[in-house]
């Protein structure tokens, strides 16, 4: 198999576009996609200061790479949930990137927050760990997003992710998550950041094969709580229909945000009356956690920026991010 770009023996065959790529068209080809995604939908606009949520994973690290090398000049968000030696590695693989690409990272604690990790948040709230992470993660993001300055929060969901979950949303009629899942929401005043999703059009496997192609060093495993995760069969059932059938997951997104922009707006949130955030009830979820759990209002986020750090030779890090 032969590159469609450059005649040179091919790396990746892409079946969804029929088409199969070297190492170096298929960077240049994933790189544009997401130029051409974020141009489209509008995800960056000029003079929009962009802020990139960044686990240590493989998506999160190839975005904020990606931006970074289209010129968006993106910091990084890191939440650390607490989850012992996961959250150390995933922490560090971050950092690492955070330096490479001379880019601030911020990063917000839960332990540090609440004093306790997510299991034990979970365990006395009574919520499903990944409900009580999506609450706060949600709100962190959102907070050190505007607190800091900047403008559009962009995530490393894919394509894989979006179509899995809106899978899901169909199969429970999910109504009020189904119109949610747009590439682009925009913000709220001066409370809700805008949010993007660059990686929309982009498979799993795409991005998995640029971040190993670019060498990013990635933290592998997963998050444990993910084990079991009912997306992930939503991912394989969809995954065998593309086996079968090339190009059907990006139809099917394509499909919806077709239809997305043809709904009627849904009901606007008020305003918490702690904090401001958007919300359906009288507290936001996250205050109301507050509440529950107790926790250090004063939302302490650290920030480590190379350019601050840098090490000369012979020095070393004074290191308290550790
Ligand atoms: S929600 Fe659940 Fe993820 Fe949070 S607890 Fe882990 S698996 S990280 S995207
Ligand atoms: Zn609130």
């Amino acid at each position: 198999m032969k590159c469609r770009v450059c005649g040179k023996p091919a790396s990746l065959s892409l079946r969804a576009y029929n088409t199969a790529l070297c190492a170096d068209d298929f960077i240049a080809f994933l790189e544009k996609r997401v130029l051409q995604t974020i141009r489209r939908y509008k995800l960056i606009n000029t003079g929009e200061r962009p802020l990139v949520a960044v686990s240590g994973g493989k998506d999160s690290l190839a975005l904020w790479t990606i931006l970074n090398r289209l010129g968006f000049a993106a910091d990084g968000m890191y939440i650390d949930l607490g989850i012992a030696e996961y959250s150390q590695t995933s922490y560090l693989k971050a950092r690492a990137m955070a330096d490479e690409l001379n880019r601030r990272l911020f990063r917000f604690s839960i332990p540090k927050v609440f004093g306790k990790e997510v299991a034990e948040l979970s365990r006395i709230t009574r919520r499903p760990p990944c409900s009580l992470c999506g609450t706060v993660k949600r709100y962190a993001m959102n907070r050190v997003c505007v607190t800091e300055g900047y403008s559009v929060l962009l995530t490393g969901h894919n394509l894989d992710d979006e179509a899995s979950a809106l899978l899901g949303n169909i199969l429970y009629w999910k109504e009020e998550y189904l119109w949610k899942k747009d590439v682009v929401l925009e913000g709220q005043g001066s409370s809700l950041a805008k949010k993007a999703k660059p990686f929309f059009l982009c498979s799993e496997r795409e991005v998995a094969a640029y971040a190993l192609l670019k060498g990013i060093d990635y933290v592998y495993e997963e998050c444990p709580y993910a084990v079991g995760a009912r997306t992930l069969v939503y991912k394989n059932v969809l995954n065998q229909i593309e086996e079968m059938s090339p190009a059907t997951k990006i139809m099917f997104l394509k499909g919806y945000l077709k239809r997305l922009r043809s709904e009627p707006k849904r009901e606007q949130a008020t305003s918490c009356i702690a904090c401001g955030y958007p919300t359906y009830t009288e507290k936001c979820n996250f205050c109301s956690l507050m509440d529950r759990v107790g926790g250090d209002q004063r939302f302490a986020v650290d920030t480590y920026d190379p350019a601050e750090t840098r090490m000369e030779p012979g020095e070393t890090r004074p290191d308290n991010h550790a």
